[in-house]
């Protein structure tokens, strides 16, 4: 098979599994685990881990998620999802280089400012026994401006955020609005973002992506 995707789905491996759904791709997963979920990563009966010697052979970054695709091995969820989107083409790829423009601007802002502090609200969320529920408020504080930005972007946008069609670029930043979820309190003044994120994860290929990730131990 020529598309390999390594990554439990219980880590940021739900983004190219979730594009490769979107995208309709046969593909082989390689469910390497986060080394720190492991009482004893040096057991000979270990499943294969970040810090596994084969797999730091792949990424030695050992970090998930990564892809072998046909011998192009590449790390970092958003260069692969954006990198299937354009190898693969159709609705959720760029058309030309202004929407591509626009799709790396909207992921490297979920990246860049959105995606920490979405982090540490759902890992100090109210559902998490061992939160701080002051790291959860600020987290919460510094969302409500980025939020907002992507609520007006989504109502001048027609509910999507490049080409008034769900692109690669709603898929990226979905899934880290997915973390601030633990906070459903910022989505009341947000109403372009509830619909958007239901919308996105109502979706067949997200819908298929996380059933497969439930399935798997916590
Ligand atoms: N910026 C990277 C972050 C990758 C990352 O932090 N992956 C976590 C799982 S979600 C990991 O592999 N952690 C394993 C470890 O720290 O050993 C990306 O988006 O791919």
């Amino acid at each position: 098979m020529a598309l390999k995707i390594y990554g439990v789905l219980r880590s940021r491996a739900t983004r190219p599994i979730w594009m490769a759904k979107e995208l309709g791709l046969a593909f082989e997963h390689v469910p390497v685990i986060q080394v720190y979920r492991l009482a004893n990563p040096d057991a000979p009966d270990a499943p294969l881990h970040t810090r596994s010697r084969a797999f730091l052979a792949v990424n030695p970054n050992g970090l998930v998620p990564c892809i072998d695709d046909d011998g192009l091995v590449l790390n970092e969820s958003f260069a692969i999802t954006l990198y299937l989107a354009r190898k693969h083409g159709g609705p959720l790829a760029p058309r030309d280089v202004r929407e591509e423009g626009l799709m790396l601007q909207w992921t490297l802002w979920a990246a860049t400012e959105v995606e920490m502090p979405a982090l540490r609200a759902m890992q100090n969320g109210p559902a998490v026994k061992t939160r701080d529920a002051a790291i959860h408020a600020e987290a919460v504080v510094a969302l409500g401006p980025k939020l907002a930005v992507l609520d007006k972007a989504l109502g001048e946008g027609g509910g999507h955020l490049v080409g008034g069609r769900f692109t690669v670029a709603d898929l990226n930043v979905a899934e880290v609005v997915r973390y601030a979820q633990a906070a459903p309190e910022l989505f009341t003044s947000a109403p372009h973002v509830r619909a958007w994120i239901a919308a996105c994860q109502a979706r067949p290929a997200f819908q298929e992506m996380m059933a497969a990730r439930n399935a798997e131990p916590a």
